[in-house]
């Protein structure tokens, strides 16, 4: 195959000349190609067959140990001039990543099969939707973006009609931690990633485009590219309000997005549709509303901690036709993770289980699987026009000070409380695990550009006409002396979900404080929740002292991008830290 689309043949015809592959695949992303690809990985042992009894189309990946996780140390956002990367970006000059890379791609594919995946982020007829080709040498890539993006005919001929798209090369290299780069030229639409075979940073449709050079596009486009999800609650009158909420990676995306209501709620009629559970592409619409789209069609989501008890619609949804990466294995050959019931006999390496070795599942253990399998996927997920968005929602772990939810008072203070956001580190990225960092909208590891100019960017959506999400921020990972969470969490945070509904309905009045609006006395529902009066005060307590401390923390932060930090956005941070100041002395 080819493309008549000259600059598109081109690239590929180039890249092939560097890469010196035996063989050139243009995936058409149908059936017959996605199982010829399993019967291949099959054969090498790419991929080992699941039980099909229980799991039926279901296969593990396991990955190279050192490879396992998003590398936030060697991924790079190359623009011309520095100071657009940011300080919270790694940069390296256009120049110097271009032949850095070209030289570990030179050969790369020698004896292989380079596969072109066209693929498209978005409903592919969509006018928020945008394309890109991937050109990979691993077929574990191709069959992972078969599932989590529109792939194969129907993008290349969107590609060909449009004449752009972004170009992404992949080779998995040699799976050396010093010989991997995942490299980002915004101002080219261009990705380059050498040496992983993993998640994040081997399938370029997700992060690396739709995040990365997405929000670099959406800067100057006049939308969003967020890390967040898209969740519709429908209450029992079948009006359905759309959410949209950014917590950092292993965070709670997933779980919110498919959460299912106590049993209370479920009776009364509420209801929860699963648009997007990762990513979020929004832009004002014509009634200044903001309207999201998915642009993906899968879940790459975090397997340990999934089970019955906490995301019942997340094991329905893989309980068939997924690709299992770096799970244990029962004695049965199912696929098991730390959360389920019954035991492992292999760990995630192919060793016999021991539990000296830490535990069976890697904690960043994924599984792929098509959005449509979603019990809850919701019907307006392919909604060409996006969803009306009613509510935008932060948070991360802070297991102690940040409480279960407030409302910022408008959009700007909204945009501080995301520029705000913390959140102890998760095993999605190598590096510790539970220490504290600054992430604001959960973007750390994910904006193309200078955070400044990033917060700036937000602050602009708030112009005449716009009719903007409320802002709130929650956290689910409050602990007790004890250090166990205080909050039930999972299906119970539709509770707070539904605060925040009666908020941007005006039914709930809430309490003000210098933070922002926290629920008054009797607004949350809590009833059948097992929570004494201590707790629950001092999940929504709002303590003066320690407020001071952390907008003094936030104040620092945000000098830390200099020149292009918004005034505005300062000008909140001193606001609120006078509120605090003034409420302590009172
Ligand atoms: P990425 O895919 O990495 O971007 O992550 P995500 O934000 O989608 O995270 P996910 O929903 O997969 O949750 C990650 C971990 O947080 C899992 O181990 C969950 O069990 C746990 N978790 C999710 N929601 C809650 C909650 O409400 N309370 C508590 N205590 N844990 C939660
Ligand atoms: C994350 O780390 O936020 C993920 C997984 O969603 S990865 O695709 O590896 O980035
Ligand atoms: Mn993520």
């Amino acid at each position: 195959m080819s493309s008549k689309l000259e600059s598109l043949q081109r690239w590929v015809d180039e890249v092939a000349a560097l890469t010196r592959p035996a063989k050139i695949h243009w995936c058409d992303g149908s059936d017959a190609e996605y199982r010829q690809l399993v019967e291949q990985m099959l054969q090498t042992g790419d991929l080992i067959e699941l039980n099909q009894e229980t799991h039926p189309g279901c296969y593990l990946h396991r990955s190279s140990p050192s490879d396992v996780a998003r590398v936030e140390h060697l991924t790079f956002v190359c623009t011309e001039d520095e100071q657009d990367a940011g300080p919270n970006n790694h940069w390296m000059s256009p120049t110097e990543a271009h032949t850095k890379m070209d030289a570990l791609f030179d050969g790369c594919m020698e004896g292989r099969t380079m596969y072109v995946i066209p693929y498209c982020m978005g409903p592919i007829d969509s006018p928020l939707a945008r394309c890109g080709v991937e050109i990979t040498d691993s077929p574990y890539v191709v069959a992972n973006m078969r599932t989590m993006t529109r792939m194969g005919a129907a993008a290349q001929a969107r590609i060909e009609r449009e004449g752009t798209f972004v170009k992404g090369l992949h080779s998995t290299g040699e799976l050396d931690p010093e010989r991997r780069f995942i490299m980002h030229f915004p101002e080219e639409l261009t990705i380059k990633s050498y040496g992983s075979g993993y998640g994040g940073n081997a399938l370029l449709g997700k992060k690396c485009h739709a995040l990365r050079i997405a929000s670099f596009q959406a800067k100057s486009e006049g939308w969003l590219a967020e890390h967040m999800l898209i969740v519709g609650i429908e209450n029992p009158k079948g009006e359905t309000h759309y959410v949209a909420a950014a917590f950092p990676s292993a965070c709670g995306k997933t779980n919110l997005a498919m959460l299912i209501p106590p049993e209370g709620y479920r009776q009364d009629g509420w209801k929860v549709w699963t648009v997007g559970d990762d990513i979020c592409w929004m832009r004002p619409g014509a009634d200044g509303r903001l309207y999201a789209i998915n642009p993906e069609a899968g879940y790459f989501g975090v397997a340990p901690g999934t089970s019955d008890a906490t995301n019942p619609n997340a094991l329905t949804t893989i309980a068939r036709d997924t690709i299992f990466t770096n799970v244990a294995v029962t004695a049965d050959n199912q696929p098991w993770w730390e959360g389920l019931p019954g035991e492992p006999v292999t760990d995630w390496q192919g060793r016999p289980y021991d539990p000296a070795n830490g535990p069976a599942a890697h904690p960043n253990s994924r599984f792929t699987v098509s959005a449509k399998q979603c019990p809850t996927w919701s019907p307006r997920a392919e909604d060409s026009q996006g969803v009306p968005i009613s509510a935008i929602v932060f948070g991360g772990r802070r297991p102690s000070l940040v409480p279960l939810v407030f409302q910022a008072r408008d959009w700007a203070h909204g945009v501080l409380v995301g520029a705000a956001m913390g959140s102890e580190t998760t095993a999605a990225a190598t590096g510790a695990v539970g220490v504290l960092r600054r992430d604001s909208m959960a973007m750390k590891p994910f904006a193309g550009y200078h955070y400044g100019d990033y917060f700036r960017h937000w602050l602009s959506f708030d112009k005449p006409g716009a009719k903007l999400p409320k802002i709130f921020h929650v956290n689910w990972f409050r602990k007790g002396e004890d250090g166990r969470f205080l909050w039930p969490g999972y299906g119970d945070n539709l509770r707070v979900l539904e605060w925040m509904i009666d908020r941007v309905e005006g039914r709930a009045k809430g309490r003000q404080t210098p933070i922002g609006i926290v629920p008054s006395e009797g607004e949350l529902k809590l009833d059948g929740l097992a929570l004494d009066r201590r707790t629950i005060e001092t999940l929504l307590d709002v303590d003066h002292n320690g407020w001071s401390d952390e907008l003094a923390a936030i104040g620092d932060y945000l000098q830390s991008f200099g020149e292009r930090l918004p005034d505005e956005l300062q000008a909140e941070q001193q606001r609120i830290a006078e509120a605090l100041k003034t409420a302590e002395a009172a």
